[in-house]
């Protein structure tokens, strides 16, 4: 990586020689067919087909590649690094060749091959490095940093299992590991070379060095090597490709040799088994912590590596440490990477013998912190021992960065002592523990939550000491989705409509699509966009048929709540409002209610009982529904096995209906509400998180809202909150919960359901019973409003026309001006 701009690699020849033309593409998947697959023609399986092309379309990103950071190496420029445990990047191939402008001469290479192009696509295996929102979110901000031409780099785990794979057995969640490595994985480059060495356990020894300066030694029991794996972003139709950077965990061969030395062989495999589970798997956890120790080596380690990396970035620029602050930024991604805080100060303090104020001035110029839930059960924190014995050296920065910092808080609050135990960085309430968002917001210069309401609640609640210390710190940038993937790449349908009502630049700049107003009441254009609904719903309900067996019709309204299981959102508020449907219409079969396929989906955590039985209900009311013939063509029930990207790009365009019921002021900010926007679906919602501005953006009569607002949930909670009234109140529900607890949904047992319905009925700490009411009434408006084709589908052309404000490309430009004053370099 050459600094010296004269040396950059040439365009020309290569460019000729990798051509973006569909005889080019041709030439080179047959001739990677034979040099990488070592296949012909005649024997090619699907996967080496796959392969072939997938290579051949990394080629053409490589000259852009090699260049974007040849440029990034030579310009004095900020890099925005993006650090994050996770990055749920999806299939990649669709993709790359949409950013690249290539799909059509792909399709036409590979028809001349005899291949169908959406058959091999539908091949690759999703790299499903993340959880949910948060890990789509880093993939989404990666996508459009690329887009803006900004500089730019991801740093996570290369997981080699990523999120589980979802099976359903008797209704029951079953998880299967996620082998997405197993066929090879053409988009990655490996660089053995650039590699670093993390500590591990051991103790620390203070003493004088040669100039008389006190240094700390910390003498590890253990080493792991970071090697670095290296993925492009590209950008859409631009020249820059990123770099997502994620590290894979290598023994350490001198540790090992040391006690091969001695004849310790098993010892010595040992070790190395140790150092290479580090990035063996993905926590399975979305929002609540477990506190395990490989958890918390995982985030040192991924953060170590990534600290080390920029440090020799900067070295290669040529540029002294005091600058390493000014070229770059690092954004934390919520607190996992919160441990950068300590890390950097060891780098900078024991490494390069900076002393505290600098290391300190140059630790909070580069960090910046976002947080994205305000649950308490989610909010990091670790206990001393155990953080004690894996990271000796970065605990006792910790204990003098908080030391410094409570100085800070006495001096401006003499004699608050209890404001200072609010604020430490140790929670010393119970077992003494250090608290994540803390050390978080003291080692950064600036925090955002992730939408307006969530942001607010975060000043108010969470943080407040910190936003009145701060109050300059504090931001809200409101999440984005890329517009490519969630609605170029996966409802082209649409997008050709788009391109031709608004023209092509909406992909780019999606504020365009406010064009599509003027076309809003036109009924021949109403006609079209009901008919690329009506085909997105085909193509989804062929799907649901080969995953579940069940056939549903594409002219019934498509109501869809897809995202993580959790209490806080709410599917069994859904759940209880589909049993009551299912009790209306067995009660009175001629009653005139639109004809609704209720869709779920979402993976729960392995440990989570409650989150499992959740999905065990919906599959308990499906079982029932769809086997009724009563509710032929009236109801019907699907649970989505193993919920990703990849499905997800079948879903989002075939919704009417967004489920976003969360209780308000528990969702910080929500994605997939803008997913299912974007793509013309009418949200029922609560007044949490980014529902608030899309219902804004949209008009409050293009918005089916109901529910408690956050500031009535904080209320009820405090005054107490008694969901037996609820129940008591309303026939329909009672009738619901009975219906369930008497084993009407569980093949007759009636123990297999107590859990959840008693925790309803006793604490309902979501207050589900509480918006019950409310939201079965505002279920009733949509169904009037389905009645009417033109007046719903006014509703979603104005949907998507003003879903602009939602993309991540405003969400980056945003971050690039307030937090990172780090402008594109073209
Ligand atoms: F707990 N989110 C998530 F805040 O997907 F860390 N996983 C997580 O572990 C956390 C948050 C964490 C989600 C939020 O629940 C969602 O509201 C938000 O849209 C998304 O992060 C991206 O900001």
């Amino acid at each position: 990586m050459a600094a010296n701009p004269t040396t950059r690699v040439p365009g020309g020849a290569e460019a000729a020689r990798h051509g973006l033309d569909a005889e080019s593409l041709q030439r080179d998947v047959l001739d990677n067919l034979v040099s990488l697959q070592a296949r012909y023609p005649a024997i090619a399986t699907p996967h080496d087909w796959y392969m072939a092309l997938s290579y051949s379309v990394r080629d053409r990103l490589l000259l852009r590649w090699v260049d974007t950071v040849q440029r990034y190496a030579a310009a004095d420029v900020r890099v925005a690094c993006y650090l994050s445990a996770e990055f749920l990047i999806g299939p990649q191939l669709g993709n790359n060749l949409l950013n690249l402008g290539i799909e059509a001469q792909a399709r036409a290479a590979m028809l001349a091959l005899g291949q169908d192009l959406d058959t091999v696509i539908a091949l690759e295996e999703e790299p499903g490095l993340g959880n949910g929102g948060l890990g789509r979110l880093a993939a989404c901000y990666l996508d459009s940093l690329a887009t803006l031409q900004m500089p730019a780099l991801g740093y996570g785990i290369r997981y080699e299992f990523g999120i589980f794979r979802q099976a359903i057995r008797d209704g029951w969640q079953v998880e299967e590991t996620d082998k997405w490595l197993q066929k090879g994985n053409p988009w990655e480059i490996v660089r053995p070379d650039v590699a670093y060495y993390v500590n591990f356990g051991g103790h620390t020894q203070s003493a004088t060095d040669a100039e008389g300066r006190f240094r700390v030694r910390w003498t590890a029991a253990n080493q792991v090597k970071g090697v670095a794996c290296d993925t492009p972003v590209p950008g859409y139709r631009v020249e820059t490709c990123n770099t997502l950077r994620l590290w894979k965990s290598e023994a350490v061969e001198s540790f090992d040799l040391a006690d091969f030395n001695v004849g310790d062989y098993y010892g010595a495999v040992q070790e190395k088994v140790i150092s290479e589970t580090l990035s063996k798997v993905l926590y399975p956890n979305d929002e609540p912590e477990m506190g395990k120790r490989l958890r918390l080596a995982q985030q040192y380690f991924f953060v170590s590596c990534s600290l080390q990396d920029m440090l020799r970035l900067l070295e290669l620029k040529g540029e002294p440490i005091e600058r390493f602050a000014d070229m770059f930024v690092a954004q934390l991604n919520d607190t996992h990477p919160s441990i950068a805080v300590a890390e950097l100060m060891r780098l900078l303090l024991d490494e390069r013998g900076l002393q505290w104020e600098q290391a300190w001035d140059i630790t909070r110029r580069t960090l910046a912190y976002t947080n994205h839930t305000l649950l308490p059960e989610a909010l990091e924190t670790w206990g001393l021992p155990l953080f004690r014995s894996l990271l000796p050296r970065p605990l006792e920065i910790i204990y003098e960065i908080n030391r410094r910092f409570l100085d800070e808080v006495r001096q401006r609050h003499p004699g608050d002592e209890s404001r200072v135990a609010r604020m430490s960085l140790i929670d010393e309430s119970g077992d003494r523990r250090i608290r994540m968002a803390h050390l978080a917001t003291v080692g950064s210069h600036a925090v955002n939550g992730v939408a307006a309401l969530h942001s607010s609640l975060l000043r108010e609640t969470v943080l407040r000491d910190f936003a009145e210390l701060w109050p300059e710190r504090f931001h809200n940038v409101t999440n984005g989705v890329t517009p490519r993937r969630f609605l170029a790449l996966c409802n082209p349908g649409l997008a050709r409509l788009l391109d031709e009502t608004v023209g092509e630049g909406w992909i780019a700049d999606l504020t365009r699509l406010r064009g599509l107003e003027a076309h809003a009441d036109d009924a021949a254009f109403q006609r079209r966009w009901r008919a690329i609904k009506h085909a997105n719903k085909e193509v989804l309900a062929q799907h649901i048929q080969s995953a579940t067996g069940v056939v549903v019709d594409p002219r019934a309204l498509f109501d869809i709540q897809v995202k993580r299981i959790h209490e806080y959102k709410r599917q069994h508020l859904n759940a209880l409002y589909m049993v009551a449907l299912y009790q209306r219409l067995r009660r009175e079969p001629q009653l005139a209610l639109a004809p609704r396929c209720f869709v779920f989906g979402g993976k729960a955590a392995p440990g989570y009982a409650m989150a499992k039985l959740i999905i065990r209900l919906i599959n308990g009311i499906a079982e029932v529904v769809n086997n009724d013939p009563a509710m032929e063509g009236r109801l019907k029930v699907i649970f989505f096995p193993n919920f990703n990207v990849k499905s997800a790009h079948h879903i989002y365009p075939a919704a009417d209906l967004s489920e976003q019921i969360s209780t308000a002021g528990k969702e910080a900010s929500g994605t997939g509400n803008m997913k299912f926007m974007m793509n013309g679906a009418l949200t029922i919602g609560t007044l949490d998180g980014a529902n608030v501005e899309i219902r804004e953006e949209a008009g409050a009569e293009n918005f089916f809202l109901f529910g408690l607002r956050a500031q009535d949930v904080e209320r009820l909670q405090r005054e107490g909150y008694r969901p037996a009234d609820h129940v008591a109140a309303h026939d329909e529900l009672r009738e619901a919960l009975d219906l369930i607890a008497s084993g009407h949904f569980s093949r007759g047992e009636s123990e297999v359901f107590r859990p959840l319905v008693e925790n309803l009925m006793q604490w309902d700490h979501f207050l589900a019973l509480a918006d019950y009411a409310d939201y079965a009434a505002c279920q009733a408006r949509v169904d009037a409003a389905w009645q009417d084709p033109a007046g719903w589908t006014r509703m979603s052309i104005l949907n998507t026309a003003r879903s602009g404000k939602f993309s991540s490309d405003r969400a980056i430009r945003e971050y690039g001006d307030r937090i990172w004053s780090l402008a594109p370099i073209g």
